[in-house]
């Protein structure tokens, strides 16, 4: 069993998507080891996003991901880092393959509606900074 870390994003959560994509994630076989609604402060979004802090974008993401709540999961199946990866589709939803959670959801490259962790080395960092062993069932 492997875990990852997820974000359903301000975009998708404040359109009301939030429960048709954990019903997705479910149905995709995930269990949920952790959930929780947050806003993230801006010290915490510029954190979560520091390997991007050059790229021309970054201002934009960490305004994009402070502007409302989001909900913060740890997911765990089998190869679950790319099982999840493959289940939100490309990063750019133009990009999305059919049936992904960003061909459906997403209305941009930044307003991507979810994240996933992109290696084990990241979700073994991003899984701690939301969240302590205790909250993980
Ligand atoms: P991903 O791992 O799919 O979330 O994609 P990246 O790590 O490459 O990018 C992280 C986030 O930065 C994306 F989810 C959205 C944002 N981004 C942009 O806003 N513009 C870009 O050109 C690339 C990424």
């Amino acid at each position: 069993m492997e875990r990852t870390f997820a974000i359903i994003k301000p975009d998708a959560v404040a359109a009301g998507q939030a429960g048709e994509i954990i019903a997705i994630i479910q149905k995709a076989g995930f269990r949920v080891a952790g959930m929780k609604m947050r806003r993230l402060s801006q010290l915490e979004a510029e954190g979560f996003y520091a390997v991007h802090k050059e790229r021309p974008f970054y201002g934009s993401l960490v305004k994009f991901m402070t502007e409302g709540p989001v909900v913060v999961m740890v997911l765990e199946s089998a190869d679950a880092i790319k099982k999840w990866r493959d289940t939100m589709g490309a990063t750019n939803p133009a990009n999305a393959a059919e049936g992904t959670i960003r061909k459906r959801f997403a209305q941009s490259i930044e307003r991507n509606c979810v994240h996933g962790s992109d290696a084990p080395e990241t979700a073994a960092v991003e899984i701690p900074f939301f969240f302590s062993t205790s909250e993980l069932l």
